[in-house]
C-alpha cells in the first residue's frame, strides 16, 4: 500500500521538492503551506498524484488539531511526517533584533512544529509504525552572528527530536533530525524580509545545497530498513566550513 506522506512547508524549499520526490514514488501527500497559490500549483505539477492540500498557518493551534482530525479516510493514516514549515527573520545582533521577529520565529519554529507533531503522533502510536522528520539547522549546533533566537529554535528542534526518540521507544516510530547548512531555498528570501537582492548575494560565487539535496536525504532515510534510526544528519554544502572562535583584546 502506498505510504501517506504530510510535509508542512510544502509551498517552497526541502518542503517543496520532498513532496515532489514523495509524490513521484506514488505515495499520496497531504501538503500543507500558507499560500494557497503555491500549493495549487504544486498540486498542478504533480497532476496525477494524490496530493491533498492544506491552507493553513502551523501557529493556529485549534485549526492544526481539527485539519489532522478531519483529514478525508485516505489521508488519515499517516505514515511519514516532515515537519518543515519554518523561517528566520532578519540577522541583526541580539541588541538591534527586533522582539516581534524573535515571536515570530519561536511561534512557527517551535509551537508550530509542536502542534503538527502532538496533532499527528495519536496516529502513528495507533499503528505502531510512523517517521517522523524535523527539520534541524547547523544554527542548532553552532553559533554565528545574528542567529540568536533563530539557532535557539533549532537548538529547540534538535533536544526535541532526541526526546521524541526517547518517549516513543516501544512504538517503532523513527525521528530524525536533519540539519542543513548554507542552503538556496526562499529562505533568505524571508530573512532578508523580501530583500531579493541581498537574498539571492550571499549565494553568489559558490554552489549551495538546494531543496532537492535535502529532500533526496530524507527520501533515502525514509527507505532504510525498519531497524534503523538516523538520530541527527548534519549536512553542509562542501564550500561551507567553520569560522572558528573570535577572541576580542582590550575590551
Ligand atoms: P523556504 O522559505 O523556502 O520554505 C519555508 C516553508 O515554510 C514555506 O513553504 C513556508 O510556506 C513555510 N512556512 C513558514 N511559516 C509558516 C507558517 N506559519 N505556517 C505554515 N507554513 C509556514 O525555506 P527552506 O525550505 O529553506 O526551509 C525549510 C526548513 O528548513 C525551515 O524550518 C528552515 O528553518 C530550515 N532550514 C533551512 C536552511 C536553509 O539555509 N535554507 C538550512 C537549515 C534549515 P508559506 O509561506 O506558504 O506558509
Ligand atoms: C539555515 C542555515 O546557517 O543560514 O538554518 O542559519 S543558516
Amino acid at each position: 500500500m502506498s505510504k501517506v506522506v504530510l510535509v508542512t512547508g510544502a509551498t517552497s524549499g526541502f518542503g517543496r521538492e520532498t513532496v515532489k520526490i514523495f509524490a513521484n514514488d506514488g505515495c499520496k501527500i497531504i501538503a500543507i503551506g500558507r499560500r494557497e497559490k503555491k500549493l495549487e500549483e504544486l498540486k498542478s505539477e504533480l497532476k496525477g498524484c494524490d496530493i491533498h492540500t492544506i491552507t493553513l498557518d502551523v501557529r493556529d493551534k485549534i485549526k492544526v488539531f481539527k485539519e489532522i482530525k478531519n483529514l478525508p479516510s485516505m489521508y488519515k493514516n499517516i505514515d511519514i511526517l516532515v515537519n518543515s514549515a519554518g523561517l528566520a527573520l532578519g540577522l541583526e545582533k541580539a541588541p538591534d533584533a527586533l522582539l516581534d521577529d524573535w515571536e515570530v520565529m519561536i511561534d512557527t519554529n517551535i509551537k508550530g512544529l509542536l502542534y503538527i507533531t502532538k496533532a499527528v503522533m495519536p496516529i502513528m502510536i495507533e499503528r505502531k509504525s510512523g517517521y517522523i522528520f524535523n527539520l534541524g539547522s547547523i544554527a542548532g549546533n553552532w553559533p554565528y552572528e545574528g542567529a540568536n533566537v533563530y539557532g535557539s529554535t533549532k537548538a529547540f528542534v534538535q533536544q526535541f527530536s532526541l526526546n521524541l526518540r526517547n518517549d516513543l521507544k516501544g512504538t517503532n516510530i523513527r525521528v530524525s533530525n536533519i540539519e542543513p547548512g548554507f542552503s538556496k531555498t526562499e529562505f533568505s528570501n524571508v530573512r532578508f524580509k523580501g530583500d531579493d537582492k541581498k537574498a539571492d548575494a550571499i549565494y553568489d560565487g559558490l554552489q549551495p545545497l538546494v531543496g532537492k539535496d535535502i529532500a533526496n536525504l530524507i527520501f533515502t532515510l525514509s527507505k532504510l530498513p525498519l531497524h534503523v534510526n538516523v538520530n541527527t544528519l548534519e549536512v553542509m554544502p562542501t564550500a561551507q566550513t567553520w569560522a572558528g572562535f573570535a577572541l576580542e583584546k582590550d575590551c
